[in-house]
């Protein structure tokens, strides 16, 4: 991979395009511009979409402006990876073959300049999360894929944006936080000892740089309140803040 590595995750594109969303996206569009301009590689950790699903022969249009700034961002030669999150794992050929250079449908590992990266979209970890764990066998099991893509797509991204609507809160408190790193530094210590140098995950909503006695966790904030990412230069990995947010 191409150094310097970015790291961004829970971006969370909204099917839905207020101003405060055009604006948000423009935040996010200077940054991959900032990218384009001094090269190295861009792994998104999942959530990039609020909702995807793509059908067979058709693709969700709102998004026409991001498919073209990542196709710019390729073709001055940034290769970009897309680890799926819970809120967008619906995907195909489109997302696989034509947007992204590498898609990843389970957690990945890669190495970079001799270190070991264990890349997690992150959801699905917690210890107290049984529920959901059940849930998201069933919602990416080929039987419900199925029969979702056989609801017109009107019915299906209506449903989708109502469920949005639900989730759209992701402000927890500071004890719930704490729970959450806790349990995150349990996960990335097991995967140290198996030779792991950095676990990055996202999805969580928070931003934390923690360095551990074998390794580095890292959960990659969003794009929604924090503008967080990360950059490996080689050498380090740290988790920055694009300041270009102030904007909105
Ligand atoms: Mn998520």
């Amino acid at each position: 991979m191409d150094l310097p590595v970015y790291f961004i995750s829970d971006i969370h594109l909204m099917l839905k395009r207020t101003d405060l969303e055009i604006k948000r996206q423009e935040v996010l569009f200077n940054f991959l511009q900032h990218i384009r301009e001094k090269g190295g590689t861009l792994v998104i950790n999942g959530d990039l979409f609020d909702f995807y699903f793509e059908y067979k022969d058709v693709i969700p249009k709102v998004f026409f402006p991001f498919y073209y700034e990542i196709l710019k961002l390729r073709e001055s030669g940034v290769k970009v990876h897309y680890v799926l999150g819970n809120h967008d794992y619906w995907v195909q050929d489109f997302i696989t073959e034509t947007l992204f250079d590498n898609t990843y449908f389970s957690d990945t590992e890669f190495i970079i300049n001799g270190k070991n990266f264990f890349i997690t979209h992150g959801d699905g970890y917690l210890s107290w999360d049984t529920g959901y764990r059940i849930l998201r066998r069933f919602i990416r099991s080929r039987i419900f894929i199925w029969s979702y893509r056989w609801i017109h797509p009107r019915i299906g991204y209506a449903f989708a944006r109502w469920i949005s609507k639900k989730g759209e809160n992701y402000h927890h408190s500071e004890e719930y936080n704490k729970k959450i790193s806790d349990e995150m530094t349990i996960h990335a210590n097991k995967q140290f000892s198996k030779g792991s140098d950095y676990f990055i995950s996202g999805h969580y909503h928070q931003a934390i740089d923690l360095k551990l006695k074998n390794g580095k966790l890292l959960i990659l904030g969003d794009w929604l309140s924090f503008f967080s990412y990360a950059k490996f230069d080689g050498e380090n990995l740290k988790l920055h803040f694009w300041k270009d947010n102030e904007k909105i």
